[in-house]
């Protein structure tokens, strides 16, 4: 049976897409890979996982009943918690039905004749669809490093996007993980509290900053709520997409003692987390001011860690400017390198040479261990959509057009593709953003544009190729007048040996980009042909 839509993947996105297609009466059905719903929620259990955006921010607000009745039990929800919630949304707004599991899609062609696109399953089961809406998320394809002799070694070994569903004791053992990204620094508390021994090998140190969580009392719950709009409004008019009272300030224009208040004010409690990003209006661009905060997050750092060959190991390098990595915020991670019991290592200078039977070979010689832990990352933002054979006009491949980069227009919309849309995609801000706020502002557009298509009986909607060439150049600008592109981050695809060396993601912010995408809404959805 032709579907008038199909959503890949049944995350954040996939839901609310599907939410959005039934309100507007469409037939839709949400194809998920996993066994349960929730995306990166589902696969991302690991010891300490949690998201690093605040609850109240980091959920839906199309519906003031759910904000309502949802009752966060702190600051900074975990994982468990939050894959709790999106199965409450997905019940109480009838959605399950829509939803199939275990359909892992391998590949989708669209049929120039017929205006649709054949989608199909690992199962070898085949659906067609009008529109086909990508909700396969940023990081969703785990990177586990080609450990040389992995196989070799005896003990069991994990990443953490993959972690067993009944949880893993390490009572009592010898713990090596590799990895000190967002993963990483969640997981080294908790698996400190239990290993009798924890060495973290690091490649490159990363700035972390405390969390503050804290449990949400009934009654600073019930204040919050009372002024939900006001704080989803301002979360709007961020930078991010989340409120984080950003300073206007560039640092010269403030004195020496007021530069550190500031950075004081968002490294302690009333702060905390993604606020010292926004220090200063121009840490994010000038060198100088970037080095404040850096310099500042250094002196935390050995305050913190009383072994000083260890505070100089997780101390991040100058040549990485503060925050131009994905930030890690954190609970106790620093402190946790104060235990007898955990160790630091520094695997740039001393390299990781191979897996052996009973742990791994360094260049200094071998470490004995019981279990190893991968929190090596992912394949991010391309890694999803490039692993599904996706074939648009004249059978071009996805993979073979995003050779050397992905391309799209507006980070929706992909020339040669035409009614396939993605949410969140390289080319939106996306994983510099509070991700559920960009996807319910992607979909809401998305529908949009399905309507007016549907009001014109048109058949075929495609991003022109000069504008998807206008817009990968206009994301390069930006990101260009940052310090972005100077770090090996996964936003520059990094990571990966191999992978082409971009920056994919719209870095000058939520608000601008929305304005942006309304823009060409407003203006006929110019860069489109709709026919
Ligand atoms: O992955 P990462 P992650 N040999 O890529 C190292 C989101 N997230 O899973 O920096 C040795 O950040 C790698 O080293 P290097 C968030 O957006 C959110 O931690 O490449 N080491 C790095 O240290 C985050 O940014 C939450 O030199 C290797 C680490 O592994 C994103 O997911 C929680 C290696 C990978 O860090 C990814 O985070 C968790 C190798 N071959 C994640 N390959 C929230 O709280 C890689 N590394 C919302």
């Amino acid at each position: 049976m032709k579907l008038d839509m199909l959503v890949v993947g049944a995350g954040f996105a996939g839901i609310y897409q599907l939410y959005k297609a039934r309100e507007a009466g469409m037939s839709v059905k949400v194809l998920e890979a996993g066994e349960g719903i929730g995306g990166t929620w589902f696969w991302n259990r690991y010891p300490g996982a949690r998201c690093d955006v605040e609850s109240l921010d980091y959920s839906y607000s199309f519906s003031r009943e759910l904000e309502e009745e949802w009752e966060w039990s702190e600051r900074y929800a975990s994982q468990a918690e939050i894959l709790r919630y999106m199965n409450h949304v997905v019940d109480r707004f009838e959605l399950r039905d829509g939803i199939e599991l275990n359909a892992r899609v391998t590949a989708a062609h669209y049929d120039e004749d017929h205006s649709l696109w054949h989608v199909r399953t690992a199962d070898g089961r085949h659906h067609e669809a009008t529109w086909l809406v990508m909700a396969t998320g940023g990081l969703s394809v785990p990177q586990k490093p080609s450990l040389k002799g992995l196989d070799e070694f005896k003990g069991p070994w994990y990443h953490s996007a993959r972690w067993p569903t009944e949880g893993v004791d390490f009572t009592g053992q010898r713990v090596v993980m590799i990895g000190t990204g967002s993963s990483g620094v969640q997981m080294t508390p908790e698996i400190a509290a239990q290993a009798r021994q924890l060495t973290v090998l690091q490649r490159t140190a990363n700035f972390s900053v405390p969390a503050h969580n804290v449990p949400f009392t009934p009654e600073a719950l019930k204040a919050a709520k009372a002024r939900y709009s006001e704080r989803r409004a301002m979360g709007r008019e961020a930078i991010t997409g989340q409120f984080l009272n950003a300073n206007t300030k560039t640092a010269a224009e403030m004195t020496p003692e007021e530069q550190m208040a500031e950075l004081e004010y968002r490294w302690r409690g009333a702060g905390g987390g993604f606020r010292m990003l926004r220090a200063f209006a121009d840490q994010m661009s000038r060198l100088s001011t970037n080095r404040l905060v850096a310099e500042f997050a250094r002196r935390k750092i050995r305050e913190v860690v009383k072994d000083p060959r260890k505070a100089e190991i997780l101390c991040p390098k100058d040549d990485l400017p503060f925050g131009t990595k994905r930030l890690c915020v954190d609970t106790n991670y620093y402190e946790s390198f104060n235990l007898p019991h955990v160790d630091i290592v520094d695997i740039a200078a001393n390299p990781l040479v191979e897996a052996t039977p009973k742990g791994v070979r360094l260049t200094s010689g071998e470490i004995e261990f019981d279990a190893l832990v991968f929190a090596t990352g992912f394949d991010a933002m391309t890694g999803a959509l490039k692993s599904i054979d996706l074939r648009g006009e004249g059978g071009v491949l996805l993979r073979d057009k995003w050779e050397h980069g992905p391309t799209s227009y507006l980070g929706i919309g992909i020339a040669g593709f035409p009614n396939l849309f993605v949410v969140a995609g390289p080319g939106s801000p996306s994983v510099l953003s509070n991700m559920v706020h960009s996807i319910e502002t992607h979909v809401d557009w998305i529908m949009k544009l399905i309507h007016t298509a549907q009001a014109r009986e048109a058949r075929r909607v495609a991003a022109r190729q000069e504008a998807e060439d206008a817009w990968v150049q206009r994301c390069a600008d930006e990101a260009g007048k940052t310090l972005y592109p100077q770090a090996n981050s996964w936003y520059m695809g990094a990571n990966i040996a191999g992978k082409p060396r971009v920056f994919m993601a719209f870095v000058s912010g939520v608000p601008l980009y929305r304005r942006i995408i309304e823009e060409v809404a407003a203006n006929n959805y110019q860069g489109f042909d709709i026919a």
